[in-house]
């Protein structure tokens, strides 16, 4: 069952007059099962990610290279040692992860879209016609994801290192994938786009399309499913993957939770398992993008078919399982950003099923969300004058105002 909430019920007739059709400052959205009050706490240039430190700061990232603390109400300058980025439409400065272990060494993980240190002199991007008109053609640099880490000690990051690179770097386009999520264990997972490649999400030797799993340092942890295959990569934890861009571990059950988009339809959710094969681009719940059709999972039951997908697309962006006490019939759902959907997404999920999905209008390009330790929301929204939000139960006193 699909439930599309109506956003800002009580200011809708504002809408219409309303330079940006948006909601304002302050309205209020209607969560499923709660009222929450939305408050614009600082504008950003194009976030991508952000994630709470354990002292209660909030590390954000900018897609044009930026890594910025909200702390105390402000918002900090740009900490520098951030490696260089390739900051070009939906590549730069991507995730930002902390590390489990973080009171005692101070690590801090970036992803990033990185150039190649040497180009091609010749390079072109010749197209695809399954991208239709998603493509960008003058883009010809070489280049791919890249995760780093490094100790953030008084205001900059020190020491930092490349950890993890993308193989291989490709020219153009997008799809990075990008998310950094640390398992219960303490293993660092990270999502690999398929840079708009396609073939290369079923090729073991390659980690475009992949889930991938490595030691916080880099290493390769020997249970990895691939490890002993010959010409395979051995980081990769599973594959057929297209543009992952939410991973989150459930806290009860601890299992791995991710979603891609999609091409033309066909969004996915899924539950991540040692060495599984998750079908693109053999196989979608979507079409190309030149309307060509690919057969659906349900024809190739060798490929792990997703546990929901949305038909149009919704954009999913930004995952994390809401274990707060403000919202209390949040706890345990999962909530999505949504880009094209401009909304916030709550997942109902029981037993490694998805039993309900509620599509919450915000008129905003969400791509990121995340719980404050007191348990009230913040949502990322998208572009170069975003902004972060908080949500907060309904008549409850905004920030500062004790
Ligand atoms: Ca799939």
């Amino acid at each position: 069952m699909q439930i599309v909430k109506q956003f800002c019920a009580a200011f809708a007739f504002l809408s219409s007059i309303l330079p940006l059709g948006g909601c304002r400052n302050d309205d209020v959205v209607a969560l499923p099962w709660a009222d929450a009050k939305v408050e614009s706490l600082t504008t950003l240039d194009n976030p991508w990610a952000m994630v709470f430190l354990p002292d209660g700061r909030l590390l954000i990232t900018e897609k044009p290279g930026n890594l910025r603390i909200y702390s105390d109400g402000k918002l900090s300058d740009a900490i520098s040692g951030v490696p260089k980025v390739e900051y070009h439409e939906q590549g730069g400065l991507l995730d930002v992860a902390v590390d489990p272990d973080f009171a005692s060494n101070q690590l801090v993980y970036l992803s990033y879209t990185e150039a190649a240190p040497e180009q091609p002199a010749d390079a072109k991007d010749e197209g695809d016609a399954r991208l239709g008109e998603y493509q960008d053609l003058n883009d010809v640099v070489l280049k791919g994801l890249a995760v780093a880490r490094g100790r953030l000690a008084g205001g900059e990051l020190k020491d930092m290192q490349v950890i993890w690179r993308q193989t291989p770097k490709t020219i153009g386009r997008g799809h990075f994938g990008g998310q950094l999520v640390f398992a219960p264990d303490g293993k660092l997972f990270i999502t690999s786009g398929d840079r708009q490649r396609f073939d290369p999400a079923q090729d073991l030797d390659s980690t475009l399309g992949k889930v991938v799993r490595i030691n916080s340092d880099g290493s390769t942890p020997p249970d990895n499913p691939f490890v002993n295959q010959t010409g395979a990569l051995p980081e990769i934890w599973s594959l057929g993957h297209r543009n992952p861009l939410g991973a989150a571990f459930e806290p009860t059950s601890g299992t791995l939770w991710e979603h891609e988009m999609g091409p033309k339809g066909g969004d996915e959710v899924n539950l991540i398992e040692k060495g599984k094969n998750y079908g693109w681009p053999i196989v979608s719940e979507g079409s190309h993008y030149n309307d060509v059709p690919i057969p659906h999972h349900v024809e190739k039951p060798d490929f792990v078919p997703p546990l929901k997908f949305w038909n149009p697309s919704i954009s999913p962006s930004g995952l994390i399982f809401y274990t707060g006490d403000k919202f209390k019939d949040l706890k345990r759902k999962a909530l999505l950003g949504g880009l094209s959907s401009e909304a916030l997404i709550v997942l109902t999920i029981q037993d490694d099923k998805v039993l309900d999905d509620s599509i919450v209008k915000m008129s905003r390009r969400i791509r990121d969300v995340a719980k404050m330790p007191d348990g009230s929301l913040l949502l990322l929204t998208d572009g170069n004058d975003a902004e972060l939000l908080r949500l907060a139960p309904a008549g409850e006193n905004k920030v500062g105002e004790g």
